[in-house]
């Protein structure tokens, strides 16, 4: 009996490396991960999902260990030729990763929903965990800037997340549905883990897809958070910044503040002891440990704590 389902909410690399602590602790057939594709792109002609190709790789013992993403001592030939063409080499395909990508797009193109091949790819790398995307249809994340509003890639990777953001905005997300078995896992979920994910740009497309949310607060007391702000900055990416850039204090009691609705359990770092007050304010329970993962080690400890918290057995 492989139990009822645990469900998590993930972005790219810092819920990845949780997920790959919490398949170390539960088995990897109850977890369902329900992935952002907010920032999915059309690149070269392929449909890159780069959360969900995080996920799958991290899960598969393939992703490169310090970028976080793409695959590890993956080469960038085909990139090279590219760019002696002539053609916009900035975001950074290497040759493996471009196989999933060609793949991805085929089986699009052949008509299969992007769920059925997310998980032929993560079947096929030997990720025993359900992954699914959070819709089939396509939602874009486009963030506002001075400049104009950028395309998600184009902000975070072209030009390095650098421009204050004036909004967020998810192209689509109110005329798609949740994939097939997103709401049901919800539902069934014994418990819910909202990774350690950035709440604008990697929460905020799943939280924005028409019936997920509400999903979410009708399981209040089952769902736990992890806050991706330690110490008033983000472990990685620009989720501090877009808060300050947003009148937002970068601190994680802000973070359980966006999701007060939806979220029972909050756990923040050791480092953010002094928030534990304010976050029990907002109706939650508080859960002080530590968050920083820097290797397995730490991952599994983190995992192993939030599963407790959330009575789960292993
Ligand atoms: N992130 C970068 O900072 N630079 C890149 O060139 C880059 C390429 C890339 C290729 C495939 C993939 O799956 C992810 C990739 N990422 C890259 C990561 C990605 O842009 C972001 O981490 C996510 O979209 C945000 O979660």
């Amino acid at each position: 009996m492989k139990g009822r389902p645990v469900v998590a909410l993930a972005g790219g690399v810092g819920a990845a490396r949780f997920l790959a602590g919490l398949a170390r602790v539960l088995l990897p057939e109850r977890i369902v991960v329900i992935g952002n594709t907010g920032d999915d792109a059309e690149i070269h002609g392929l449909h890159i999902s780069p959360d969900l190709d995080t996920v799958t790789y991290t899960l598969a013992g393939l992703a490169d260990p310090q970028r976080g993403w793409g695959i590890q001592r993956d080469t960038f030939h085909a990139l090279d030729a590219l760019r002696r063409l002539g053609a916009e080499t900035w975001f950074q395909l290497g040759d493996c990763d471009l196989g999933t990508h060609l793949y991805r797009t085929e089986r699009l193109r052949q008509g299969a929903a992007l769920s059925r091949v997310t998980a032929e790819i993560a079947t096929a790398l030997g990720v025993r965990v359900t992954l699914l995307p959070m819709s089939e249809g396509r939602v874009r994340t486009r963030i506002g800037t001075p400049r104009g509003e950028l395309e998600f890639q184009t902000y975070f990777v072209k030009r390095r997340a650098r421009d204050k953001v004036t909004g967020i905005r998810f192209e689509g997300a109110e005329q798609a549905a949740p994939a097939a078995g997103v709401l049901e896992a919800i539902r069934e979920a014994q418990a819910i883990i909202v990774c350690p994910s950035n709440p604008f740009i990697s929460m905020g497309p799943i939280l924005a897809i028409p019936g997920i949310r509400v999903a979410l607060q009708q399981r209040r007391a089952a769902v736990a958070a992890i806050s991706p702000i330690i110490a008033g900055r983000a472990l990685k990416g620009p989720a501090a910044a877009m808060m300050r850039s947003m009148k937002l204090k970068p601190a994680a009691a802000e973070v359980a503040r966006l999701y007060e609705d939806f979220v029972g359990i909050f756990v923040l770092d050791n480092a953010d002891r002094k928030q534990a007050g304010a976050v029990q304010a907002l109706g939650m329970r508080p859960v002080v440990t530590n968050t920083i993962m820097r290797g397995v080690r730490e991952r599994q400890a983190l995992a192993r704590t939030v599963v407790r918290e959330l009575g789960l057995t292993a």
